[in-house]
C-alpha cells in the first residue's frame, strides 16, 4: 500500500466542492488516512512549494494557496500516487480528460481544485509537512 498527499485547494473549498471531491475519493477506493481543514499562511505555502520557488508563477501560486482555507489529506491505495494524479487530471483543467477532478472542478492552470504529490520522495516530504505521525494512526 502506498500513501500520497492531496489538497482540496482554496478555490474548490470556497466553491463548496469538498463534499463531491471526497465522495469521488471514496468511490475510487482510496482510504483517507489523514484529513484536516487549514488556512495556510503565505510563509507556510512558500515552504510547501519551495521546489517551485524559481518558477515565474511562485508568487501567484503561494498567494492563491494562502487566500483561503483548504483541506489537506493523506490518501492510501495501491499505487496511490499515480492513482490520485490520474483522478486529478492534467495541471491545466482545459487539458484535463473528461471525468477528472480538475476538468470538473478546476477553473484555470493556477486555480485547479486539487494537488497531488508527484513521486514517493515528494509524498514523504508533503505528508510530513502537514501531518504528525499521531494524526495518521
Ligand atoms: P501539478 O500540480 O499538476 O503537479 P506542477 O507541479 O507543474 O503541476 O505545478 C505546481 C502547481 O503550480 C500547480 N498545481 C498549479 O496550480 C501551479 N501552476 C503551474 N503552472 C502554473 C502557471 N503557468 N501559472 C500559475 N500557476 C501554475
Amino acid at each position: 500500500m502506498e500513501k500520497t498527499f492531496a489538497i482540496i485547494k482554496p478555490d474548490a473549498f470556497a466553491a463548496g466542492y469538498a463534499g463531491k471531491i471526497l465522495a469521488r475519493i471514496y468511490e475510487e477506493g482510496f482510504k483517507v488516512v489523514g484529513i484536516k481543514k487549514l488556512y495556510m499562511s503565505k510563509v507556510e505555502a512558500e515552504g510547501f512549494y519551495y521546489v517551485h520557488k524559481a518558477r515565474p508563477f511562485f508568487g501567484e501560486l503561494t498567494e492563491f494557496m494562502s487566500s483561503g482555507p483548504c483541506i489537506v489529506m493523506v490518501l492510501e491505495a495501491e499505487g496511490a500516487i499515480k492513482k490520485w494524479r490520474d483522478l486529478m487530471g492534467a495541471t491545466n483543467p482545459a487539458d484535463a480528460a473528461e471525468g477528472t477532478l480538475r476538468r470538473e472542478f478546476g477553473g484555470s492552470v493556477g486555480e485547479n481544485a486539487t494537488h497531488g504529490s508527484d513521486a514517493p520522495e515528494t509524498a514523504a516530504f508533503e505528508i510530513g509537512y502537514f501531518f504528525s505521525g499521531l494524526e495518521l494512526l
